[in-house]
């Protein structure tokens, strides 16, 4: 609608505001996006208009909401914007090619990244080589308050369809469901057929739309890529697997791993595969196949990396070589360091405690110290190659011509992988999914990890270096589990290198913008069938410069995973988690105080807490969440140890005590 009211009536090439029309079908909406669209033809509307005629025309032919809108909310900036500056390049767009092509609508490329932590990116304060999305980052907009859910599946639901994961399908991992949630309506444990996705709207609308990456929403033929929206794809359905050709599964109910081409399964991946660098190629190759026909594009690339298991090519395995020996304390206070000086943390708030069961790297023996900074090492090199392979879908828009005119979306869709997946997945020995993951990912030794076969993780305490300086990782509704970085950049968006820490955003948000930038309506049916509308809000306004965020201080968002829950509104969170994380009861926090979500101010604040349960009541009601009758985290308490050991060198390393010095670090570094 959008477009079709305002952007076509501009012709650049008659030089002519077809002013009429333009302003008989102005919504709320597209009246601010013709503001800004003035930017383009403020000269000729200076020249035919004051300021005064301009808002003449306005009360005169707005339909009432607009003129309401307009007058209250957006006539003096959005008048002062439009008409008198005359400047260029210091309007509402940084960027040229919105201003350069007002006719062409723009190109769409998000990019997703798994597991990824909040402060791996160098300009959120990592020490990870991430030159290709810092720089991203210095030509857009970086935001410190932006949302995911703690899980893959349960975030891509709310992703592509602009609504709640409760809604959408994903009410629980399906992997994960109980019996209680087992068939109820937003349980189907796939992207259901209440939504439409932002792919299928886009393709519906004149848009190329590809992907390349994981799905993880669903296998059947009707709940494949192909079947939601996407014109193209190469894709993984499921959550997680080798990153190399081997196909293997984490799962053992689906031991080889299933991926699908333009809707055909794969039978067979090439022999040099890997994962991070073939859905680039894809990517790519789905562009440069659909780009003469002057349709724009929606490309998701939805990386593998940095997933479990950790693993790189052969030549990327020793580029972190040594670099993490000193262990997650360190690292983790220099981290927290360049975040304040980033501005991403401030000075003086309360970050999260090392959690209570990991030693100080300090304490640790150390061969052991090494060993697990090998698998940071490997971490790190899987950010990094993949910073390096969206470098090569820049240089590729940039070759072609698209670059300036291409909306770049970045994010991770969780925290940090701070769990025992493989222990989850597999199980006690003796059951299949040991069996499976003994079978295929058994070779394990030191120098083998990241190699192609072995199956390593993290764990626990660099994923909370992954997620500093939050409380938590993965999995949980604690800021660990939730927050991510979020860079945005391209045409309409304002402030370059800018770091923006008062907007409050989720990735249900990124649906409702993409549909605006691209001028299309969300419908109530689709194919027949009405479809929900979708609760996330519209970031035009914040990108163009107009607003510092699309909530207000009243608006709240909610989260419900596994049975642990939170609430948001403005700076304060109430959650409820499982012991021993939690006390199974709503504790309250102030994040603009306590980001680490570390001091319980529940007895001080007890009203507000109060008001804040009253919201996850909404919450419930509005989404049909249904706590699950069992948990994944309901044993925390048990299975993790009560303290920890307080004694140096530990733990043993295969006798590695009684080995010299200098022989270990040399085993260590072959
Ligand atoms: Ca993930």
């Amino acid at each position: 609608m959008i477009l079709i009211c305002s952007y076509p009536k501009y012709r650049p090439e008659k030089n002519n505001l077809e002013e009429d029309t333009a302003f008989d079908c102005l919504t709320k909406t597209n009246l601010l996006r013709l503001c800004e669209w003035k930017k383009v033809s403020q000269d000729i509307i200076s020249q035919k208009y004051g300021r005064t005629t301009m808002k003449q025309q306005c009360e005169d032919k707005c339909p009432r909401m607009a003129r309401r809108t307009f007058l209250k909310s957006a006539s003096i900036i959005a008048l002062a914007l439009c008409l008198s500056i005359t400047t260029a390049g210091s309007g509402i767009f940084t960027g040229t090619s919105m201003a350069a092509q007002p006719n062409k609508r723009p190109n769409f490329l998000l990019i997703v990244a798994d597991d990824m932590g909040y402060s791996d990116l160098g300009s959120y304060g990592g020490e990870i080589k991430t030159p290709v999305l810092d720089n991203l980052a210095q030509q857009g907009m970086r935001y410190t308050d932006f949302y995911v859910s703690p899980t893959c599946s349960v975030t891509r639901s709310m992703l592509l369809s602009g609504t709640d994961n409760h809604v959408a399908g994903l009410g629980n991992m399906g992997e994960l469901n109980a019996p209680n949630q087992m068939g109820k309506p937003g349980y189907e444990g796939v992207l259901n057929k209440r939504v439409a996705t932002v792919a299928s709207l886009l393709q519906d609308n004149g848009y190329h739309t590809y992907m390349a990456g994981k799905w993880h929403l669903g296998l059947k033929p009707d709940q494949i890529p192909r079947a939601r929206g996407f014109e193209r794809d190469f894709s993984l359905l499921v959550g997680g697997g080798s990153h190399f050709d081997s196909q293997w599964n984490i799962e053992w109910q689906i031991p080889k791993a299933p991926y699908t081409e333009d809707g055909r399964p794969v039978k067979k991946l090439p022999k040099d595969f890997y994962s991070t660098k073939n859905y680039t190629d894809k990517t790519i190759q789905f562009i440069e196949e659909g780009k003469n026909d002057g349709k724009p594009f929606f490309a998701y690339m939805a990386f593998t990396a940095p997933h479990g298991p950790l693993q790189v090519p052969d030549d990327w395995l020793r580029r972190y070589k040594n670099r993490y020996d000193e262990g997650w304390d360190t690292i983790r206070n220099q981290r927290l360091a360049r975040m304040q000086e980033l501005g991403i943390v401030d000075k003086g708030v309360n970050t999260a405690d090392r959690l209570f069961f990991l030693p100080r790297a300090s304490q640790l023996a150390i061969g052991a110290r090494k060993i697990q900074g090998r698998k940071m090492e490997i971490y790190a090199s899987m950010v990094e190659y993949m910073d390096d392979q969206i470098g090569r879908v820049f240089d590729y828009l940039k070759k072609i011509g698209e670059y300036d005119n291409t909306v770049v979306i970045f994010f991770s869709d969780n925290g940090a992988e701070g769990n025992d997946l493989r222990g989850m997945i597999a199980g006690r020995p003796g059951t299949a999914g040991y069996m499976h993951a003994v079978a295929n990912f058994a070779e394990n030794g030191h120098n083998s990890i990241g190699r192609r076969g072995t199956y390593a993780e993290y764990g626990p305490a660099w994923a909370q270096v992954g997620m500093t300086p939050f409380r938590l990782y993965k999995g949980w509704v604690s800021e660990g589990g939730t927050r991510s970085p979020l860079i945005v950049s391209g045409p309409g968006v304002q402030g370059a290198g800018e770091l923006n820490k008062e907007a409050v955003l989720h990735v249900m948000d990124i649906a409702p913008t993409i549909l605006e930038l691209a001028g299309i309506e969300h419908p109530s049916t689709y194919k027949g069938r009405e479809i929900t509308p979708m609760q996330g809000k519209s970031w035009t306004g914040m990108l163009a410069g107009r607003t510092q965020s699309p909530r207000t201080s009243d608006d709240w968002l909610g989260w419900e995973l596994f049975g642990n829950r939170a609430i948001r509104q403005g700076d304060w969170k109430i959650s409820l988690l499982y012991e021993p994380f939690g006390t199974y009861n709503w504790q309250l926090f102030n994040l603009a105080e306590d980001p680490g979500e570390q001091y319980d101010l529940s007895g001080k604040f007890s009203e507000k807490k109060k008001d804040l349960i009253a919201l996850w009541d909404e919450y419930v009601e509005m989404n049909g969440v249904i706590i699950g009758e069992r948990s994944p985290f309901e044993g925390a308490r048990k299975a993790l140890p009560t303290a920890v050991p307080e004694y140096d060198n530990y733990p043993p390393v295969r006798g590695m005590e009684a080995i010299p010095h200098k022989k270990l670090m040399e085993l260590i570094k072959q």
